[in-house]
C-alpha cells in the first residue's frame, strides 16, 4: 500500500529542501522514498526527482500560450494536472505498490486553502489506494510577531478545513528563530497553540482599532481547537526523525510492519486463532499512538537547542563534527597505508 506526504505552504518556506532532506534521511535509513515535483516553477530541483511535472507541462508554455503571468500560469498547470490525472497515475504505477511519495507542491497558498485542483487530486490518489498526509510549513519566524501568528494559525486551519486529509503543521526553519529576537512565550504556547487572549495586549497595542476582530479570530481558532504544530530544522537529524515519526502516525505508516517481520514468539498470525494466542493489536495501536517519548519530542528540548542555549550546542556540534571528520580521515589513511604495504598485487 503506497503513502505519501502532500508537501505544501506558503512561498519559500522550506518545502524543497524538506523533500531534498527527507529523501537523504530515508536513503540512509534504508526506507524507500520517491519524490514527485508537482511545481512547475521548480527549474532546479534539489533533490532526484522520480516523477516532473514539467514532462506534462511547462509555466513558460503556458504563459507565452494563454498569456497568463506567473501565478495564474501556475494555477492553469494544476488545474491541467488535475484534468490529466492519467499521466501521474500512470506514472505512479511504476513505482511500486509499496512506495512512500513525497509530493513537492508550489507555493501559491491558495491551492491549500481555496482552490480546487490539489483537492481534487488528493482526493484521485486517495483513492486509488495512498494514504496521504498534508504536511503544511510555516516558517518559525511568524511567531515571533503576535498579528503574524494569528495570520499563520488562521491559514493552517483554513488548508486542515480545506485538504480534509491527516494534517501535520510545521514551524520550519526553526534553527533560525532566534535570530529574530525573543519570543513573548515559551515555544510550548505556539506550538501547542495554548491560551491565546494572552496575545490580546500584544495585538491590541499593534492595531487598537481591530481589537474586537482580532478577539474573535481568536475565538474561531480556539472554538475550532484544530490547530498544533511541530517544529523543523531540516539539517538537525532529531529535528527531522521526530517529524518523520509523527508524519508516520497522521498516515498510519506505524502499522505497517517492516518487510521480513514475524508474528511475535508465542503468538499465531491468523485472525481466525483464539484470542488468547493472536498478537495483541491493542497494545500496538496504544503504543504506537500513545504518547511521543522519542528524544527531540518535547517541545521544550527544541526550545532548549534553538532558543536558550542555541550557542553552547551549536559550539558543542562543532567539536563532535570536527571529531568525526578526524575519525573518518584517519581510518581512510590507516586503509591507504594497509593497502601500500601489502604492494601491489
Ligand atoms: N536555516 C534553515 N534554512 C532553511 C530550512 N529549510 C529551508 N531553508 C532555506 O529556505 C529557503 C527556501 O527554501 P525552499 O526549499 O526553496 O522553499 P520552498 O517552500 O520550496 O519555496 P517555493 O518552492 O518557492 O515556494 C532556502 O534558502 C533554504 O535553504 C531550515 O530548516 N533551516
Ligand atoms: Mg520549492
Amino acid at each position: 500500500m503506497p503513502f505519501g506526504e502532500i508537501v505544501c505552504g506558503s512561498p519559500g518556506s522550506g518545502k524543497s529542501t524538506y523533500c531534498y532532506g527527507k529523501h537523504q534521511l530515508f536513503s540512509a535509513l534504508g526506507r524507500p522514498i520517491s519524490i514527485v515535483n508537482l511545481d512547475p516553477a521548480n527549474d532546479s530541483v534539489p533533490y532526484p526527482c522520480a516523477i516532473d511535472i514539467s514532462s506534462l507541462i511547462t509555466i513558460q508554455d503556458v504563459m507565452n500560450e494563454h498569456r497568463l503571468g506567473p501565478n495564474g500560469g501556475l494555477l492553469y498547470c494544476m488545474e491541467y494536472l488535475d484534468a490529466n490525472y492519467d499521466w501521474l497515475e500512470d506514472r505512479l504505477k511504476e513505482l511500486g505498490g509499496d512506495a512512500y511519495v513525497l509530493f513537492d507542491i508550489p507555493g501559491q497558498v491558495e491551492l491549500s486553502t481555496n482552490h480546487e485542483s490539489l483537492k481534487r487530486i488528493a482526493e484521485k490518489l486517495t483513492k486509488s489506494g495512498f494514504r496521504l498526509a498534508a504536511v503544511h510549513l510555516c516558517d518559525a519566524h511568524y511567531v515571533t510577531d503576535a498579528s503574524k501568528y494569528i495570520s499563520v494559525l488562521l491559514l493552517s486551519l483554513r488548508a486542515m478545513l480545506h485538504l480534509e486529509l491527516p494534517h501535520v503543521n510545521v514551524l520550519s526553519k526553526i534553527d533560525l528563530i532566534k535570530q529574530y529576537g525573543d519570543l513573548d512565550f515559551n515555544l510550548d504556547f505556539y506550538t501547542d497553540v495554548q491560551d491565546l487572549s494572552y496575545l490580546e495586549n500584544a495585538l491590541s497595542t499593534a492595531s487598537p482599532r481591530f481589537s474586537a476582530l482580532n478577539m474573535a479570530m481568536i475565538s474561531l481558532i480556539e472554538d475550532y481547537s484544530l490547530v498544533g504544530f511541530e517544529t523543523l530544522a531540516v539539517e538537525d537529524k532529531t529535528s527531522m526523525l521526530h517529524l518523520t515519526r509523527a508524519i508516520d502516525r497522521a498516515t498510519g505508516y506505524v502499522f505497517v510492519p517492516p518487510p521480513a517481520s514475524k508474528a511475535p514468539p508465542g503468538t499465531v498470525d491468523d485472525t481466525n486463532a483464539p484470542a488468547a494466542v493472536r498478537a495483541n493489536s491493542y497494545a500496538l495501536f496504544s503504543s504506537a499512538a500513545g504518547p511521543m517519548r522519542d528524544p527531540g519530542g518535547d517541545v521544550r528540548d527544541v526550545q532548549e537547542r534553538w532558543v536558550d542555549a542555541k550557542d553552547e550546542y551549536d559550539a558543542y556540534e562543532k567539536i563532535q563534527w570536527r571529531r568525526e571528520g578526524e575519525i573518518v580521515r584517519d581510518e581512510a589513511a590507516r586503509q591507504s597505508n594497509c593497502h601500500n604495504a601489502k604492494g601491489p598485487p
